[in-house]
């Protein structure tokens, strides 16, 4: 990842103050008791919100359709949620649109229909998409509804009630594709495409405008120690770490003040600042609280908001992990626990946007690979800290390798009729495999029960870090071990007609399907329809899928197995077909130019 895609603006300067700006502290808007509670870590909240859990993806503009990058994000939250349902937590999943600003403004406006509408349409690809995919929220928020234009108007007022907003002057560089204000120092200058000299933003490379305005301020200097105290005393609230570390770096510089809206004559999609009809409040403050319109700001909140974890694309790092946490200290709420951040997928080694035109239509790629096929090459090949570029070679290659050969083919080996020909969960013979070594089994064959059986935490551990690319790194590793199990044993050389080599035979397909059960289970999150398919193939009732029901191997520590001698659910072929090449080479050259192509 380039360091260059990791500096903060912190908005522009005020130059002008034109009502005098109340006297203010932040350390008296807040009192002791609420300062104390939104820098609480996670170990010392209450106990009563111990089983609720709150993710979020970030709110996707409307100009233009979604891509791979979006389904990206909405793919790590939905297998959080997930994995918190299994884990037997009451889990609430919000992502949706973000759909005013003078960008959705322009893009309604080049569209020629009326900016509802157009954002509706668009709006409604992002829903469908994420239907197709799975992605499983609980809540799929507009910014144009009601309900959240309420709790904008709403947050608004409680800041400019403790003095945090004043009306002053402006000016600055804005660069609307961002919606974002930069300094001096984050512009370049540039040509555009008919050889004019441009400024544009160093880190998008989109161009940027100067601005001068009337408009609002929010008293965003006021927050910085409080900033710097929370990411000091909340060292895992911005994940991974290096991120952690770049918003300390940036809140060592000055943080200016933040406009916080727009002249109505320049921006009128949006919501009107109270009791100032000729202004329009700032697209991020808006967006931004979505996350609380879904926890039910401002009604009861506080069950959803306390355990508010918010997934982001790192582009959006400074929105979530300085303006947001200000505007929520300002409010006088608690901060989210965690930021986790994830870097982006490039095409040809360039962020793949909307704007550049390099997307990869994400419908059309989860209807050729599969949506669980998508899902899972998201998954195992994105890495949260550093780029990674998109091939479809890649995804055919490792949807081959891991989902059809390794995977599939080891469900297929220990339930083909030919070695189970009673297709059902056989028993394990405990003489043929003595958890204290001797009988038939191989000292790699204890090795690798002992790595199934730690896989569940390791699991465990790299999906509550979000690292999930290494849970599926970890849970290929002992699909692989299982197939040298097999392979090993080589059980199809068995003679069925001895009762001892029966007897063997039988232990390894038991061996084996309780490895491939602990895999549909911890696999769930990520591929939901693939575990289904597995898991009913091995007569896994729904109710037996739980985190808490994996229990490996009970037989092996002499306990009983509810599965064994239990019939196999109907085979419905293979688990994964393998993919061809074929239709990649008719695809290769094909990244969709989706902006407002629909
Ligand atoms: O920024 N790789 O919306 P947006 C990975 N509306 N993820 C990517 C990506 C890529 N190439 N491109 C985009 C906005 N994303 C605001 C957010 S939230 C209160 C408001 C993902 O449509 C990633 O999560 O530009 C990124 O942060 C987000 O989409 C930006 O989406």
């Amino acid at each position: 990842m380039k360091t260059s895609l990791l500096f903060v603006s912190t908005g522009c300067k005020a130059v002008r103050t034109l009502t005098k700006s109340p006297v203010f502290s932040p350390v008296t808007a807040l009192s002791r008791h609420q300062r104390i509670a939104v820098w609480r870590s996670s170990s010392t909240r209450s106990c009563e919100d111990d089983k609720s859990y709150y993710v979020t993806t970030p709110i996707f503009y409307v100009n233009a359709s979604p891509h791979l990058g979006h389904l990206y994000s909405a793919v790590i939250a939905d297998c959080v949620h997930r994995y918190k349902l299994l884990q037997g937590f009451n889990s609430k999943f919000a992502t949706g649109t973000d759909e005013h600003g003078l960008k959705i403004q322009q893009a309604a406006e080049a569209s020629g229909k009326d900016p509802l509408t157009f954002c509706t349409d668009v709006s409604e690809r992002y829903k469908h998409l994420f239907d197709s995919c799975d992605i499983s929220y609980t809540d799929y928020i507009r910014t144009t509804e009601q309900r959240h234009r309420a709790a904008v108007t709403h947050f608004w007022s409680v800041l400019a009630d403790k003095g945090l907003i004043y009306k002053g002057s402006y000016e600055g560089w804005y660069s609307t594709q961002d919606e974002s204000f930069l300094t001096e120092s984050q512009v370049a200058d540039a040509l555009d495409s008919s050889g004019r000299e441009i400024k544009v933003s160093l880190e998008s490379g989109h161009k940027v405008e100067w601005m001068t305005e009337e408009n609002y301020m929010f008293r965003l200097s006021a927050f910085r120690s409080q900033l710097l105290q929370w990411l000091r005393g909340n060292p895992r609230a911005i994940q991974p770490e290096r991120f952690h570390h770049a918003v300390l770096q940036w809140l060592q510089e000055d943080l200016p003040d933040l406009s916080v809206s727009r002249q109505r004559s320049r921006l009128q999609w949006g919501v009107p600042v109270p009791a100032d009809a000729e202004q329009t409040i700032y697209v991020w403050l808006d967006a931004l609280v979505n996350y609380l319109t879904v926890a039910g700001y401002p009604d009861d909140h506080n069950k959803w908001w306390n355990t508010a974890h918010h997934i982001v694309g790192k582009d959006i790092l400074k929105f979530h992990a300085i303006y947001w946490p200000a505007f929520l200290l300002g409010a006088g709420l608690p901060l989210p626990r965690t930021i986790y951040v994830h870097s982006h997928w490039t095409v040809g080694g360039k962020k793949m946007s909307k704007s550049l035109g390099n997307v990869v239509d994400p419908l059309e790629r989860s209807q050729t690979f599969t949506t669980d096929g998508m899902r899972y090459f998201l998954l195992r090949q994105g890495v949260p800290d550093s780029d990674c570029d998109y091939t479809d070679d890649k995804v055919i290659k490792l949807l081959n390798a891991e989902l059809a050969d390794s995977l599939g083919g080891l469900l297929n080996r220990c339930t083909a009729p030919a070695l189970n020909p009673a297709q059902v969960y056989p028993s394990f013979c405990p003489r043929c495999f003595p958890s204290e070594g001797g009988g038939r089994a191989a000292v790699e064959d204890h090795h690798m029960l002992e790595a199934v059986r730690s896989l569940q935490a390791a699991v465990e551990q790299h999906y509550e870090s979000m690292n999930v690319y290494k849970a599926l790194e970890a849970i290929a590793a002992c699909v692989r071990k299982t197939n040298g199990f097999v392979q090993r044993h080589a059980p199809w050389k068995l003679d069925g007609r001895d009762s001892e080599d029966q007897r063997w035979l039988d232990t390894i397909i038991h061996v084996s399907l309780e490895c491939l059960r602990i895999y549909g289970t911890l696999l769930q999150p990520i591929v939901p329809q693939i575990s289904n398919k597995l898991l009913s193939r091995l007569g896994v009732r729904p109710d037996e899928r739980r985190w808490a029901d994996v229990n490996f191997l009970p037989r092996y520590r002499g306990m009983d197995c509810p599965f064994e001698g239990r019939a196999l659910g109907p085979d419905c072929g293979v688990l994964f077909s393998r993919l061809e090449s074929l239709n990649l080479d008719k695809r290769k050259t094909k990244t969709t130019k989706t902006r407002n192509s629909k």
